[in-house]
């Protein structure tokens, strides 16, 4: 079950990008499986707990993975639920190209994805940084290090590493890097989110100045 009263993330992006592997390897246990309003799709929730709160990471299988002129009218009904249910959404790319989808073809999906949840923040995160010809490697092998480091020393440096080519965080699932860097990113943003939106007042509202 999603808490609604608990942060959530909802992660899209191609299929065969990486989406199951990167919320298993930021999730503490397996993740559950949630009923999924207007359709027989399931939606996987993992989590990972931070300071008491417990963040949520909805992997979204066969929803926000291809052109939505693809799509039927209870698909985008589904979709268009998504938008109550997210806090933030991750956007994961394959700049790799081997799950067999251009770059190309992910851009037009992330622009669609956009459209389609304009309410909800975007981080768009560039997958399978051990792939990547644009990194360096001796800078990749001390990310991969620090990282490994923060298992024995949770308060040691963050690494952070971004792709050249298009300025995105860069992530590993199966080589666990840049993964502690997303995390804290997505900790600051929905931090900041929670900050302002409780006492920020309705657009219409007046405060009344006794003072005048
Ligand atoms: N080299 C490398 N391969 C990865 C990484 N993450 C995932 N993969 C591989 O990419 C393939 C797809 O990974 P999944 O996590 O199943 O991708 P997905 O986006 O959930 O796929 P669908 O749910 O089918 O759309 C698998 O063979 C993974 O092993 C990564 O960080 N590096
Ligand atoms: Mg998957």
């Amino acid at each position: 079950m999603i808490d609604s009263s608990e942060p959530c993330l909802v992660v899209a992006g191609a299929p065969n990008v990486g989406k199951s592997a990167l919320i298993a390897s930021m999730s503490s246990g397996k993740p559950e499986i949630a009923a999924y309003p207007f359709t027989t799709r399931q939606l996987h929730v993992g989590h990972f707990i931070n300071r008491r709160m417990k963040y949520q990471l909805v992997d979204t299988p066969g929803l926000l993975d291809r052109p939505m002129d693809e799509r039927n009218q209870i698909e985008m009904q589904a979709i268009a639920a998504l938008e109550h249910v997210g806090d933030l959404c991750l956007f994961l790319m394959d700049p790799s190209e081997t799950s067999g989808t251009s770059i190309e073809v992910q851009t037009n999906l992330l622009n669609e994805v956009a459209d389609l949840l304009p309410q909800t923040p975007l981080i768009v995160i560039d997958g399978k940084g051990d792939l990547l010809e644009t990194i360096d490697s001796d800078e990749w092998a001390a990310v991969c290090e620090m990282e490994a480091a923060l298992k024995d020393d949770p308060e040691g440096p963050i690494p952070e590493i971004r792709n050249p080519a298009t300025g995105h965080l860069v992530i590993s699932a199966t080589e666990s890097a840049g993964i502690e860097r997303l995390r804290h990113e997505i900790i600051e943003r929905i931090g900041k989110m929670r900050q302002t939106d409780p006492l920020s007042l309705p657009e219409n509202w007046h405060v009344r100045d006794d003072s005048v």
